[in-house]
C-alpha cells in the first residue's frame, strides 16, 4: 500500500499556523493573568527593620535643667501601613526597661546591659495597624529614678510614637 505523504510546503505551513495560534492564544491569555500577579504582589506585606537604643540618664529634659533622663532613641519612628515590623532594640541601661503599646499588641521587656558598653539586644516583631495614624508605646518599667520616674510621663523620653502612613 502506498504511503501518502503531505508536500513539504504543507506541513511547514501548519506548523507556522499552529505556533501562530499558540502566541495569539498566550497574548489573549495574559491581560488576564496580570491584574491576578497584582493581587498577590500586594498581599505580600512590606517587612521594615527598625533599631532602638534604650539609654539611662541620657537626655537632657526641658523642665529639669542640667538632669539627664532615661529615653528611647529614636522616640519616633515611620512604618507603613500594614508592615511586618522587626525591631532591634539595644538596651546600653543597667536595668529592665520595656518596650509597651496596648495599641500595637506589644510588652516586651528589654533585659539590663551585660555589662557597660555592651547592650542586651531584643528583637520584636509586630504587624503595623491598617489604619494611618500615631500609635504610642512606652516603658512600664519603673525607671528615671534619680528624677521622680520623670521620663515615664514624658513623650520623647520613656514614651514614643510608631507613626503609620498610608502604604504606596
Ligand atoms: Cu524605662
Amino acid at each position: 500500500m502506498k504511503v501518502r505523504t503531505f508536500p513539504k510546503v504543507a506541513v511547514v505551513a501548519a506548523v507556522v499556523l499552529t505556533l501562530a495560534v499558540g502566541i495569539f492564544a498566550i497574548q489573549q491569555v495574559q491581560p488576564m493573568a496580570s491584574p491576578l500577579v497584582a493581587t498577590a504582589n500586594a498581599a505580600q506585606a512590606q517587612t521594615v527593620y527598625l533599631y532602638m537604643d534604650i539609654l539611662g540618664g541620657f537626655k537632657l529634659g526641658p523642665a529639669t535643667p542640667g538632669k539627664y533622663h532615661d529615653a528611647f532613641s529614636p522616640w519616633q519612628m515611620k512604618v507603613s501601613a500594614g508592615a511586618q515590623v522587626v525591631l532591634t532594640i539595644y538596651n546600653w541601661d543597667d536595668m529592665d526597661h520595656s518596650f509597651t503599646s496596648k495599641e500595637l499588641g506589644v510588652d516586651v521587656v528589654t533585659k539590663p546591659a551585660l555589662k557597660e558598653g555592651e547592650p542586651s539586644v531584643t528583637v520584636i516583631k509586630f504587624t503595623a495597624p491598617q489604619k494611618p495614624g500615631t500609635y504610642e508605646f512606652h516603658c512600664k518599667v519603673p525607671c528615671d529614678t534619680p528624677n521622680g520616674d520623670w521620663s515615664m510621663s514624658h513623650q520623647g523620653y520613656m514614651i514614643g510614637q510608631i507613626v503609620v502612613v498610608a502604604s504606596s
